[in-house]
């Protein structure tokens, strides 16, 4: 059975969790990461140099590392031309921009928000920091708004890895305890992953 490395409160295991129940792929996820540790020992730093989380591991030994490239090789793997990751190479890209996307953009934000208010004490957190990346964050999200003009899902007329990449993200912005513009399409979004059974197990839950 498919091995997942990596504690259930981590965005980016989060991600992964989603899309097995997606593809109804069994799995066995090990608690690594933060306080359970084990990401500094030799045998998971083979597996992952990087020593984060998640790492998956196949029952023959192949091991991955890099949350969204994890997720396009689950369906590769498992169900090829999936509308998760259709193979039509403008219909993948418009795809694959937004993991892309939330990888090189819009998690540097969200990370340092959920850090500030979740897991630093109150009278040490850096509250000109906090703003500005809300401030950040907002503009990101205010380009998903727009984006979803005219559209329920974000990579296309229906549920794809877009969508799956930045649900961990969406999820904690819609529930921080931040000013935040209205959003109707993002609320719209949101909901319609609350939908997924995946999605209500392994995303929507207390932000921890
Ligand atoms: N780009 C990597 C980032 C992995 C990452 O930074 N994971 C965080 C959790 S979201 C982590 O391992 N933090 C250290 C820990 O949990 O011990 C990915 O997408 O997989």
């Amino acid at each position: 059975m498919l091995k997942i490395w990596g504690r259930a409160s981590s965005s980016n295991v989060m991600k992964v969790l989603w899309l097995c129940e997606e593809l109804g792929l069994p799995f066995e996820r090990v608690d690594a990461g933060g306080s359970f540790g084990r990401v500094n020992e030799a045998a998971y730093l083979a597996m992952n140099p990087m020593a984060r989380v998640p790492t998956i591991e196949e029952p023959d030994g192949f091991s991955l590392w890099e949350s969204n490239t994890i997720l396009r090789y689950l369906v590769g793997r498992h169900a090829p031309g999936s509308p998760l990751h259709p193979a039509d190479p403008r219909a993948r890209a418009r795809i694959e921009r937004w993991m892309d996307w939330q990888l090189g953009h819009l998690n540097g934000p969200m990370t340092t928000i959920l850090f500030t208010l979740y897991r630093t004490p109150e009278p040490e957190r850096d509250m000109a920091a906090l703003a500005r990346a809300v401030a950040e964050a907002q503009g990101y999200w205010n380009i998903v708004e727009a984006a979803l003009e005219g559209q329920t899902w974000l990579g296309g007329e229906s549920l794809s890895l877009a969508d799956i990449a930045i649900a961990p993200y969406l999820h904690r912005w819609l529930h921080f305890p931040i000013a935040r513009t209205e959003s109707p399409r993002l609320k719209a979004l949101h909901a319609a992953m609350s939908a997924r059974a995946g999605f209500a197990r392994h995303i929507g839950v207390p932000i921890a």
